[in-house]
């Protein structure tokens, strides 16, 4: 299969890579930073072709998309996992900047590399599209707000992307993850490496391997087989009562 990776330069992206690859799949990893990716070509070898790509940039999206080898050009599997959660900050003080990079990353980026890749999919009626969603989509939490909206449409519009694939050989699929350590996301959010490892301490996070791992049953499951929605957490998280702010 080939398969093509959001946000393959680290994290759940870059173990996806490796877990593909080592089950004798090619991926198409992409992402900003192009040293990292040139890493993780290093270390597995020609089944990893690199492409830059930034996904709140569609011209970029285009021109990665024209500049794959014609070898390449049939991509089985698109995950679209490149995203991010900027600041923990409420609601009346958060960054509008952040609040507007993240719809512009995990909500027009899914978007937009989903529709670029969707025509060529269906020509050859087969197909798997995994979007990496988060638990933050199903449950709020004090600080979530615009991070867990847009994982919440990232649900909603795998969901009706299914709607609309009823009936031909393309699969849609929200992978929703809890917490899960091993990447750079806190780091990204937090801007704060000491309280980007805080998150984690005491607790047994979900792992990359996890993630991937799920990814690859979810790819390579009978083709009559949609798991539409998949949430996972590590054993050690749980649900927060419902908060009441008493006189
Ligand atoms: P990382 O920060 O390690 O990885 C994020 C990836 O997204 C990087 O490869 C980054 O690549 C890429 N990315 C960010 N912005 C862009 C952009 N504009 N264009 C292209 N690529 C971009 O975090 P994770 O691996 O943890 O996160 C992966 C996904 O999983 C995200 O969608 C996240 O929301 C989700 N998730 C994470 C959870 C967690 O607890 N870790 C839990 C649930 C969901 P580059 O900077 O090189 O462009
Ligand atoms: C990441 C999981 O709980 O940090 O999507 O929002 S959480």
């Amino acid at each position: 299969m080939i398969v093509l990776i959001t946000g393959a330069s680290s994290g759940f992206g870059a173990e996806m890579a490796r877990k593909f690859v080592q089950q004798g799949h090619k991926v198409i990893a992409t992402g900003r930073r192009t040293d990292r990716l040139a890493d993780l070509a290093a270390e597995l070898g020609s089944a990893v072709l690199t492409v830059a790509m930034d996904v709140t940039d569609k011209h970029s999206i285009t021109a990665a998309l024209a500049s794959l080898p014609p070898e390449w050009q049939e991509i089985d599997v698109l995950i679209n996992n490149a995203g991010l959660a900027l600041g923990v900050a409420p609601a009346q003080s958060a960054s509008l900047e952040q609040w507007e990079t993240m719809i512009e990353t995990n909500c027009k980026g899914l978007v937009t590399v989903t529709r670029l890749v969707l025509p060529d999919m269906l020509k050859r009626n087969r197909g798997t599209i995994i979007n990496i969603g988060s638990s933050a989509g199903a449950y709020a939490y004090p600080g979530a707000n615009v991070y867990g909206a847009t994982k919440a449409f990232v649900a909603q519009f795998t969901l009706n992307l299914r709607a609309d694939l009823v009936g031909t050989g393309v699969r849609a699929t929200n992978l929703a993850p809890g917490l899960a350590g091993g990447t750079e996301f806190s780091n990204v959010r937090l801007s704060d490496d000491a309280a980007a490892a805080k998150v984690y301490e005491g607790t047994v996070p979900l792992s990359p391997s996890d993630i991937a791992d799920t990814a690859y049953w979810i790819a390579t499951l009978p083709p009559h087989v949609n798991i539409n929605h998949i949430e996972i957490m590590p054993t050690c998280q749980g649900f927060g009562p419902l908060f009441i702010k008493r006189n």
